[in-house]
């Protein structure tokens, strides 16, 4: 059984989720990027707890190398200077520090390689799904094909600047968010239906490209109910920065509810293919240097 440890922290990580569903709801809980945001941002999923732990790990293995080999240097600067060395050593092996400065470094890539390893293999494992969005990008919108529902497709398009209502974010929020249950393991099968997209969840621990006649999958499930943001990180023409993701979590009584009304709302929601987004001196530039 491999990382028990972990397995009971992620444990305790839904049970905390879980006690206090209704108070995260309440307050509308959001990840977003906020001004200034200097760290990571709060994990939304079990995947991307995982990742934030790899990653501190490495990176305090990292600054103990760091500090050791700056200690070291500063030892051979005082003590062997020329000034307080006038007669150079001549000495060219030692096979014990030799020994060490392999083995050493050998067993901190192992104790790295072997998490890692573990990590990647639980990102992959996108079986057993409760249910499978199929996520197609397109130039500049989303397109969101829940396959386990019948006639849920639906497109997702960013708000533009001057059409925001009051507690919208600028950028990030859509017209349609995928709506997914909370506590459920969702798996994504990404493509594209033109040029190379990214289907990036920074919150989630995803990042896919969306590659034109391939389907990529990955998945997440999103602990808390809530709103979760991401973006097209592939530049894909001149709206790029138009793409972005929203994912709404809702407990499962309210997911079902929005099923049912989502189904007869979108029923004759398939697809456009009309930008929504266009800005007119960015068109009129690509037109002029074509
Ligand atoms: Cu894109």
């Amino acid at each position: 059984m491999r990382f028990s440890g972990w397995r009971v922290s992620l444990g305790a990580l839904v049970l905390l989720a879980f006690g206090m569903p209704h108070l995260a709801f309440a307050d509308g809980y959001v990840i977003a990027p906020k001004p200034w945001e200097m760290w990571l941002p709060q994990p939304g999923s079990p995947m991307e707890a995982r990742i934030d732990h790899f990653m501190a790990f490495v990176l305090w293995i990292m600054a103990g190398v760091v500090g050791f080999v700056a200690l070291l240097l500063a030892y051979v600067i005082v003590r062997f200077n020329a000034k307080r060395n006038k007669v150079p050593s001549t000495v060219t092996h030692n096979v014990v520090v030799e020994v060490l400065w392999t083995v050493i470094p050998a067993v901190i890539l192992l104790v790295v390689a072997w998490p890692s390893i573990n990590l990647i293999r639980y990102e992959a494992d996108y079986q057993k799904p409760y249910m499978i969005v199929k996520v197609t990008g397109h130039q500049w919108y989303w397109e969101y094909d829940y396959k386990s529902v019948k006639g849920l497709d639906f497109t997702s398009y960013m708000i533009p600047d001057d059409k925001l209502q009051p507690g919208q974010i600028r950028r990030l929020s859509v017209d349609h968010p995928m709506v997914v249950p909370a506590g459920e393991k969702i798996e994504f099968e990404i493509t594209s239906a033109d040029v190379l997209h990214g289907f990036y969840l920074p919150s989630l621990g995803v990042q896919r490209y969306a590659i034109p006649g391939q389907i990529v999958h990955s998945w997440t499930l999103l602990t808390k109910p809530g709103t979760y943001y991401g973006e097209c990180n592939q530049i894909c023409g001149i709206n790029h920065d138009a793409m972005p993701i929203e994912i709404q979590a809702l407990p499962m009584d309210q997911y079902q509810a929005w099923v049912k009304k989502a189904q007869a709302e979108y029923a004759d929601n398939t697809p456009n293919r009309t930008p929504a987004v266009v800005r007119p001196a960015l068109v009129q530039l690509a037109q002029a240097t074509r």
